[in-house]
């Protein structure tokens, strides 16, 4: 199959196709790349409007929030673009207050099952309109897809129940033994009001979305397959009529890929603890999405051009989508992601290896 083209000057023309026929399983000549947290704070044009706008203001204004979007579209031939926006975006009209500082901030979270009853559940059309409207903006401009994304409900629970981003989310794994009827209303809430809002993302305009849920490693087997598994397998399924590939990702995650395995998605977002070979045994039939670590692209160009280097030898025995293991990190310097991005187009897969 070849999903690249080369016009008159021999320049390679990105077929608009090549991420979403790779998402569905179709290993093309080279691994589409996009990045996430490509758009964000290590650019110096969004620095600029982030001087002047305040987070949720940039996110709740289409037009900011679509050129945001395309700010890492200007700089690098990247092969799909991911709307601005926050996991937290359903969390206010539920009714759960979100500051960032610069990581969200819940000033009352969320502790008893009456806190829990008095959540509203918007329709997917009254979430977040905004979103929407900024996704119709980018699909006029970008020449590549849109991904459109939500937080998984496990995720944006423990955000809601610890108040802040944590490391380890004791708080709110305590609260989980302590209050599971609570925990299973919140989190039944969460999968109807986030599998609306992805489908209206899918309405508007996204050819494919990303389920983040960045904190299911913290969770024990037990707590996954109790809340988590069964809420993302939820609004995954709820996607199932659209046709849209579905990209599922979790951080530091291995004891959990045996029930991964069995999610409803196409692709699977996988972090940079363990080669791609060795993760497509343990996800088989899954197209793959990683794991470059972000932490590399700090480190001097020719670490950095190696490592990525083994990571798509690592990448070839099937579908693969190139990516970091998690976001980019807030000090990458713009060049090392030029380079980079760079790498993955010039680099061929190498015929029955793999
Ligand atoms: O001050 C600032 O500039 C705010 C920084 C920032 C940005 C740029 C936040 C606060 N969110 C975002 C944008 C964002 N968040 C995007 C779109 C941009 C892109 O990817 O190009 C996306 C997809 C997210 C998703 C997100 N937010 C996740 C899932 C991805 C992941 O990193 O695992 C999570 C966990 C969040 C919560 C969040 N929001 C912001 C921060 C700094 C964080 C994480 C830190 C924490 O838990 O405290």
């Amino acid at each position: 199959m070849t999903t690249t083209e080369t016009d008159a000057d021999g320049t390679e023309v990105r077929a608009r196709t090549l991420f979403l026929d790779t998402a569905r399983g179709l290993a093309g000549d080279r691994a589409p790349v996009w990045l996430m947290r490509q758009a964000g704070r290590y650019l110096p044009e969004y620095r600029a409007l982030k001087e002047r706008h305040a987070f949720w203001e940039m996110c709740r204004t289409p037009e900011i929030a679509a050129e945001v979007t395309l700010q890492p579209l200007r700089r690098f031939p990247l092969d799909a673009a991911i709307i601005f926006s926050d996991i937290m975006t359903p969390l206010p009209p539920m009714g759960v207050p979100v500051d960032f500082a610069p990581g969200p901030v819940i000033r009352s979270p969320l502790r008893s099952a009456a806190d829990v009853a008095r959540l509203a559940t918007p329709g997917g059309d009254e979430v977040a309109p905004f979103v929407g409207e900024a996704i119709r903006l980018v699909r006029a401009e970008a020449e590549v897809p849109v991904i459109g994304f939500a937080g998984a409900p496990l995720t944006v629970a423990g955000y809601a129940v610890q108040g802040a981003g944590s490391s380890d989310y004791a708080e709110f794994r305590a609260w989980l033994h302590r209050e599971p009827r609570a925990a299973h209303d919140l989190l039944d809430k969460l999968a109807d009001v986030t599998t609306g809002y992805l489908r209206m993302q899918i309405e508007a305009g996204a050819e494919a979305v990303q389920l983040f849920d960045s904190w299911a490693g913290v969770h024990d087997r037990r707590g996954y397959a109790t809340f988590g598994m069964p809420y993302a397998r939820r609004v995954l399924d709820g996607l199932a009529d659209t046709g849209v590939p579905r990209v599922y990702l979790a951080v530091g995650a291995a004891h959990l890929y045996p029930q991964i395995a069995r999610l409803p998605a196409e692709v699977v977002s996988v972090d940079w603890r363990q080669p791609l070979d060795a993760v497509r045994a343990a996800l088989p039939g899954k197209v793959l999405q990683g794991n470059l670590d972000p932490a590399v692209l700090l480190a001097e160009p020719g670490d950095l051009l190696a490592a990525a280097r083994r990571v798509l030898r690592e990448g070839q025995g099937g579908p693969h989508v190139f990516n970091l293991g998690h976001g980019v990190l807030q000090g990458t310097p713009p060049d090392n992601v030029a380079r980079l991005v760079d790498l993955v187009h010039d680099f061929v897969r190498e015929e029955g290896e793999g």
